[in-house]
């Protein structure tokens, strides 16, 4: 196989595997794993401190990125505010972000009650307009590396000229996985994985060519699984492994990690 590629296929491919190999894992917690989306402004505070227990589990380097849910996306709907960049209601644009820092909080605390120590990094740090700043996000890899956990979150963000718009964490994953090359991506879901049939929730261990069909969620402003899934098939284009496992049992998080009886969906990388 190695014989029978060109010079510039083999080079590509050592770079590719060189790149890959970044010691560090990326993990969204989404917004339906940690907060009840049924009800405003309710976080899930039993699986926030049992995601931190499985989290203390993780001996390399993570980033965490964590979603609205009935925090940031009830608000968003309230506001009318979605990801596409216009002049919203100043009011809402405020008022989503203070939300989200109130569950950026949540989060931190459950971190630093479980003895890991969270480094919150609001999206402002690393995003200009909506455009990712490269040199910022190489500086949040040292911070994880520093064995500080960086948390950042879906937000409301400034884009210029009196318009604003909806940073998905999702697309935040896309962005860190593009720059930082992590071993590998996480989706924590409020499912067990994708499923190639809704009724029977058979579910997808591994994701090749089709994409399933998926039921659509009104209450989120980003997109919701549509939005993970097609971040998903980029990372792994880029070469990286991503897996999506329920966050509920957040042992499968620390079991994709450490490679050992996966459970869940994996968009395999293109290197593999
Ligand atoms: O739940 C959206 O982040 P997501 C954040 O990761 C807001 O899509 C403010 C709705």
């Amino acid at each position: 196989m190695f014989f029978s590629q060109n010079r510039f296929q083999r080079t590509e491919h050592f770079l590719i595997d060189w790149i890959v190999w970044n010691n560090m894992i990326l993990i969204k917690l989404g917004g339906s794993i940690i907060t009840n989306k049924e009800k405003p402004l309710s976080a899930r505070r039993k699986t926030i401190d049992s995601l931190s227990k499985s989290l203390k589990k993780i001996k390399e380097p993570i980033i965490i990125v964590h979603g609205g849910g009935s925090y940031g996306h009830y608000w968003s709907v309230k506001y009318d505010m979605h990801t596409k960049e216009r002049k919203y209601d100043i009011r809402g644009v405020s008022i989503i972000k203070n939300s989200m820092i109130e569950l950026n909080k949540i989060i931190l605390d459950s971190l630093l009650k479980n003895k890991l120590n969270p480094y919150s990094l609001p999206p402002t740090d690393f995003m200009s307009g909506n455009k990712p700043i490269s040199n910022k996000i190489k500086e949040v890899a040292k911070i994880s590396k520093s064995g500080l956990i960086p948390v950042t979150y879906g937000d409301a963000l400034w884009f210029g000229q009196n318009k604003t718009y909806i940073l998905s964490g999702d697309k935040i994953m896309t962005h860190f996985a593009k720059i930082l090359k992590p071993r590998l991506c996480i989706f924590a879901l409020n499912e067990d994985g994708l499923y190639s049939d809704l009724k029977s929730k058979k579910l997808i261990s591994e994701l090749k060519g089709n994409i399933p069909l998926m039921s659509e969620n009104k209450m989120d402003v980003t997109g919701g699984m549509t939005r993970k899934v097609e971040e998903a098939i980029k990372i792994s284009k880029m070469g990286m492994n991503v897996f999506f496992v329920n966050g509920k049992k957040p042992e499968r998080i620390v079991a994709a990690v450490k490679n050992r009886d996966f459970k869940g969906t994996m968009f395999r990388g293109k290197r593999n």
